[in-house]
């Protein structure tokens, strides 16, 4: 139901990004969102000192939405069926949150093959004034030197400004998820209301064996 034409891979590997797709409907969303806020982003995970990071761990809710279908099935028409679901992460912005810069993620994780795929899932609303990813189309075909980033910025290094030469693409509004290479670079603004995203990152699990 949710498996990539040969048309939507091949524009994978042309734009390095896919999407956005429907994985539920806003009113769906919505109890889930409330749960995340009352149990998970306000409890401790007992992995990570950051109660953010791969809380698919040790919560179901976490995990269904980072296994949902609409991910699942689309990533292994890229990876094939042997997935592994590397990390996970919230990014839970208020308003006035720190700008995100542009980056390429490959940079921040240090793993061998270093490509992986993302699948960013809007539990609110995200529009380009409130902060949904903003993609580079292309873009994922060279690695770009990183550099420190200003204080007020989300992340402490960021792209190279020198090497951004490309329009963004804005993308897309709630409850769906996109999908993006670790290679492309991608930034999110500071909101002006609350919103919540989780990030699911994949790898294919042979490359591990
Ligand atoms: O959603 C955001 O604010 C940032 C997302 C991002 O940079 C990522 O998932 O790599």
């Amino acid at each position: 139901m949710h498996k990539l034409t040969n048309q939507q891979i091949e524009t994978f590997r042309q734009q390095g990004y896919l999407g956005p797709f429907e994985a539920m409907t806003p009113d769906q969303m919505l109890p889930i969102r409330q749960q995340i806020i009352s149990e998970i982003l306000t409890s401790a995970s007992p992995f990570k000192a950051d109660s953010q990071q791969s809380r698919h761990l040790d919560c179901r809710l976490v995990f269904d939405l980072c296994s949902h279908p609409a991910i699942v099935q689309r990533m292994a028409c890229i990876y094939g069926p042997d997935l592994l679901l590397w990390r996970s992460h919230f990014f839970n912005k208020e308003p006035g949150a720190a700008e995100v810069p542009w980056h390429q993620d490959l940079h921040y994780w240090p793993l061998e093959p270093m490509i992986t795929i993302s699948a960013w899932l809007a539990i609110d609303e995200a529009t380009v004034e409130n902060a949904c990813v903003q993609i580079v189309p292309g873009a994922h075909k060279q690695v770009i030197p990183h550099v420190k980033a200003p204080p007020e910025m989300l992340f402490r290094q960021m792209a190279d400004p020198n090497y951004i030469s490309t329009q963004p693409l804005s993308t897309w509004n709630s409850n769906r998820v996109s999908s993006f290479c670790s290679m492309n670079r991608h930034f999110t603004v500071r909101p002006p209301i609350p919103r919540i995203i989780v990030g699911s990152v994949w790898q294919s699990g042979s490359q591990f064996r």
